[in-house]
């Protein structure tokens, strides 16, 4: 198994990439996705795994150079068993097969010949320039273990200038084991970038996608924007502080009683390797207005309703309404389970009109572990969301 060098996604992928896969990290125009690569190359480096990287594109020293500014800091090729095929090298195999059409066979020899005498472990491609060479169909031969020691991870890097419907080609899903598409959209969030795991050959789970940001040369999963809602009292205040290690409210105590939110929560959690923002809506109608403009941009809401209070489940369902109508993916935390008096799940199902599709926990807001129960289903929810 060998590491993504981004262990959220290890973690997506069961564990990280058993060993003898193929892999493409496919980049549409415009995306900033090469860390995905370097990462993974990082990561191979640092486990001591032998590595071939092919630039047929550029220099060993371009490239070296491209990736410090990338990571942060350089790959030093004498203290890692790393070996390179660069443009110099196209230009010897394209000199060496002259006109007559081998230049597909000299590829060939030439990685089969550094696969045996590095004996490699992984091997990076960068093939985009090697398409106009070469074509498609002979680029993908290179990619079968013809040219390298089956037990070799191969991991290629592609430009995508054909959209969905190239990775969707019966040649492209024979040919790789994994296919992670790194794109950017402009819903919910402008400019946003995510990345989708579109298939792997050894697991049958759901398509998952999943916003990034970069930050200090790392690829870190990312979501914006969580909105806890719900009636007043209903214990957003409480979810929120308990979801994460740094939170605030803005309380008063007010002639309504105490604790009342009179702005917002706000709380930062870092969890499963994913960073995330939680807003916390205040509960009082007067408020209302505001909810729709906190909703805008959200990726995922949690509705909390009191399990003890039958009085407020009509308002619970006016803020459902207005959350289901974003179309987002949304959670059900049916809070203070602990006192008595508390309804079943049918019955606040049937009161808020709660669709078959929507979860709804029983949980106690006091209770951290019953808080991450509901936030890990959202973002499940949440990376399974098509953008
Ligand atoms: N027993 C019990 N009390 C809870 C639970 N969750 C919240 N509370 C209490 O319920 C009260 C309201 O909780 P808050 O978190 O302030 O509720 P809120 O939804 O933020 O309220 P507003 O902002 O005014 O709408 C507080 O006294 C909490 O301590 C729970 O699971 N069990
Ligand atoms: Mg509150």
């Amino acid at each position: 198994m060998i590491s993504t060098g981004m262990y959220g996604i290890d973690d997506m992928l069961g564990g990280g990439i058993p060993d003898g896969s193929r892999v493409i990290y496919s980049l549409d125009p415009g995306v900033d996705g090469q860390l995905f690569m370097i990462s993974t190359l990082y990561e191979a480096l640092e486990q001591k795994k032998s590595c071939l990287v092919i630039i047929p594109h550029t220099t060993v020293e371009a490239f070296l150079h491209d990736v410090e500014q990338l990571r942060g800091h350089r790959i030093r090729p004498e203290e890692h068993a790393i070996a390179f095929l660069d443009s110099v090298d196209r230009e010897r195999i394209q000199r060496q097969a002259g006109k007559n059409g081998a230049t597909m066979t000299a590829w060939q020899d030439r990685i089969k010949k550094v696969c045996a005498e590095k004996k490699i472990e992984v091997l990076f491609g960068y093939f985009d320039i090697l398409y106009e060479d070469l074509g498609l169909e002979k680029c993908l031969s290179l990619l079968t273990p013809a040219c390298y020691p089956s037990k070799s991870t191969v991991i290629v890097e592609h430009l995508n200038l054909d959209g969905d419907a190239f990775l969707d080609l019966p040649e492209i899903r024979r040919a790789f084991d994994l296919i992670l598409a790194i794109k950017s959209s402009f819903r919910p969030l402008p400019h946003f970038n995510y990345f989708t795991i579109l298939y792997t050959s050894w697991s049958t789970q759901l398509r998952r996608s999943v916003p990034f940001l970069v930050k200090k040369g790392h690829i870190v999963p990312y979501i914006p924007k969580i909105v806890v809602t719900g009636p007043p009292h209903s214990g957003k205040s409480r979810f929120v502080l308990n979801a994460t290690a740094l939170g605030v409210s803005v309380d008063r105590f007010g002639s309504e009683g105490p604790d009342i939110t009179t702005a917002m929560d706000f709380g930062w959690l870092h969890w499963q390797d994913f960073d995330i923002t939680l807003y916390g809506t205040p509960g009082q109608p007067r408020f209302d207005a505001m909810l729709p403009g906190v909703l805008k941009n959200a990726m995922g809401a949690v509705l909390l309703v009191d399990a003890t209070d039958r009085d407020q489940l009509s308002r619970a369902k006016q803020i459902y309404k207005t959350v289901a109508k974003m179309h987002l993916p949304v959670v059900v935390a049916a809070n203070k389970k602990d006192l008595t008096g508390v309804m079943g799940e049918d019955e606040i199902r049937k009161c808020i009109g709660i669709g078959k599709d929507v979860p709804v926990f029983l949980i106690s807001a006091l209770q951290k572990n019953d808080v991450r129960d509901v936030l890990e289903s959202l973002v499940a929810s949440i990376t399974r969301f098509i953008y």
